[in-house]
């Protein structure tokens, strides 16, 4: 018998526990290679996600589920293990990026629109078999004010996608992260930010709900309300919690059983202490946990430098990012904790 999207959605946002997406793309996982001048083979692939998935107690204690991308869904370990089999064994859910990728969206130069819909019925069925329990589409919403991005048709049009990737993964017994991602890469403040979320995820949700996805099987996966990276202006834990949690309270609705963050490129602790200043003042109507992909892995990815002698130095230090994450996942991480690691 097929598990409950509820369920499954449930296990993916248990109490001290967040996601890994481990799902680079070949072309990105190629770049954070690049940084310590590794070359990119299928088994340099395989072999630095199987030390990620073979972490022990921190996969176990605080992983709930590991975003995959296709070709590590059928890898095997170097012991001939299904690398799904050793996500398993610890205890988290597996999960598949399904989307093709942010294209350039005709008409609006600097939107993106996510592709990837054609075909994904018969692609879903082949992933359930091959063991994944959820999903992962990421929609990019730049923000660029002065040249006119996002446009209204880029935000409609990737809900629109989102929406019909999340109805076709509820067919198939999977649970959709809906993540519609708000770049935090340009110069603008944090309530541009902010209205851009706003419109972004009021039109998601139109879109699920015109769509009949059923909410209490889904994840959400956003960016936080912060300002970008080039605005000189950075945003304090307080702001970015208080003006976050504004923001969902108005437009994501209760049924949704879980909140998990993507990093967006803020910094390792920056990531976790922003979570935790959440769940500090919380209770919140969903869980808010983390769906990190480079502030779990930035640390790890550089202690192991590819070399087989750093593979234990390389597991302490995704351990470290998983506990302390997984500490603000129930806001009880402090500064203190993280030094004295
Ligand atoms: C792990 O990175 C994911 C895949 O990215 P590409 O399709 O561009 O290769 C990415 O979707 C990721 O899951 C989210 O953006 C969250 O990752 P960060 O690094 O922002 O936490």
């Amino acid at each position: 018998m097929s598990e409950r999207l509820e369920d499954i959605a449930a296990a993916m946002v248990a109490d001290g526990k967040g996601i890994l997406a481990a799902d680079e793309s070949s072309g990105t996982i190629k770049k954070r290679f690049d940084t310590i001048g590794l070359e990119s083979t299928e088994e340099n692939r395989r072999d630095y996600r199987e030390m990620l998935f073979r972490a022990g107690d921190a996969m176990k204690d605080c992983i709930s589920g590991v975003i995959l991308f296709d070709e590590t869904i059928r890898q095997k370990a170097a012991d001939g293990t299904p690398l799904v089999d050793i996500i398993k064994a610890a205890g988290a859910v597996p999960g598949i990026k399904v989307d093709k990728g942010a294209k350039a969206f005709a008409g609006f130069p600097g939107d993106k629109i996510t592709e990837g819909l054609d075909g994904l019925r018969e692609r879903l069925a082949e992933y359930y078999e091959l063991g994944a329990r959820f999903a992962k589409w990421r929609a990019v919403i730049d923000i660029d004010t002065a040249n006119g991005v996002p446009s209204g048709a880029a935000i409609a049009s990737n809900a629109h996608a989102l929406a019909c990737y999340a109805a076709l993964c509820q067919e198939a017994g999977i649970v959709p992260i809906v993540e519609p991602e708000v770049l935090m890469d340009g110069a603008h403040d944090i309530d541009t930010c902010y209205e851009v979320s706003r419109l972004t995820l009021l039109k998601l949700y139109g879109e699920l709900y015109a769509c009949r996805v059923k909410l209490e099987g889904t994840i959400l996966k956003p960016n936080m309300v912060i300002a970008g990276k080039k605005s000189g202006k950075p945003s304090s834990p307080e702001e970015v919690a208080e003006k976050t949690l504004k923001l969902f309270r108005q437009a994501v609705p209760v049924a949704v059983p879980g909140i998990a963050f993507l990093s967006g490129g803020q910094s390792d602790e920056e990531a976790t202490s922003n979570l935790n200043a959440m769940n500090a003042i919380g209770p919140h109507p969903w869980k808010l946990t983390f769906s990190y992909g480079r502030a779990l892995q930035a640390a790890p990815l550089s202690a192991w430098g590819g070399k087989k002698e750093n593979v234990a130095a390389g597991q302490r230090a995704f351990a470290h990012r998983a506990r302390m994450n997984g500490l603000a996942a129930s806001g009880k991480w402090t500064g203190e904790l993280e030094k004295a690691a």
